[in-house]
């Protein structure tokens, strides 16, 4: 394991910016991907602390930022670092008024666009699909900010073993990415931490 989580902690719900914790010298990642795309299951098994987001099978139950505090410390080493974990209401979901989808829109928007902290962009995508239209519209959205942004495809252990990696260069191609680019990932299998990991270890410095 090139990184070990020290600690991982729940921080705080925000809605409003004012309730968005105080910058941070920490690096911090937003997650962002469809309702029940498995988002708080992959916050979970990269801080390797089952029950530290909550993982649900009803769709859409999360309406708010959800911050997280962690401390890795890379193997070998000494240096421990700060990360912060944002972890973002699911798109796609469809029992929501237009109202409220409008508003919840507004606040992912703002916080997207306008967190001086946020780093990097993990956006995740179900790898027994086609990424949806949701998934591109995200993509796009995210590629306008001008964040930095990292395809993760979960919930491969879904997949018979020789439809993974077939189902990882469609996921690519479709959402115009170079081949070996997105990070394939089970939050069961407990598959890509590592390679999620390094990529946000790279990118915090
Ligand atoms: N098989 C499998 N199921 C997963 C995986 N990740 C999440 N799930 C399941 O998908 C459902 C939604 O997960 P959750 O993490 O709550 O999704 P969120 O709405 O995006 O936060 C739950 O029933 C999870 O157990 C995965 O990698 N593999
Ligand atoms: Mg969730």
């Amino acid at each position: 394991m090139p990184f070990r989580v020290l600690s991982a902690t729940f921080l705080r719900t925000a809605v409003l910016r004012k309730d968005w914790p105080p910058p941070p010298d920490a690096p911090e990642f937003a997650f962002v991907g469809r309702s029940n795309v498995g988002k708080s299951s992959m916050l979970n098994a990269m801080s390797r602390k089952n029950g530290l987001a909550r993982v649900s099978n009803t769709p859409g139950r999360t309406r708010a930022l959800q911050f997280f505090a962690l401390e890795i410390q890379p193997a070998g080493s000494r240096k421990v670092t700060q990360i912060r974990f944002c972890d973002l209401p699911g798109y796609g979901y469809a029992k929501v008024s237009k109202t409220e989808k409008a508003q919840w829109g507004g606040m992912i928007e703002n916080y997207l666009r306008e967190r001086e902290p946020l780093r990097a962009v993990v956006l995740i995508v179900d790898g027994r699909h086609e990424p949806q239209p949701g998934d591109h519209e995200a993509l796009a959205f995210l590629r306008s900010t001008g964040r930095q942004v990292i395809v993760a495809v979960t919930k491969m252990d879904k997949l018979a073993r020789n439809k993974r990696i077939p189902a990882l260069r469609a996921a690519e191609k479709a959402m115009g990415l170079p081949a070996g680019e997105a990070i394939p990932f089970s939050a069961v299998e407990g598959t890509g931490t590592e390679a999620l990991w390094t990529r946000l270890a790279e990118i915090a410095g």
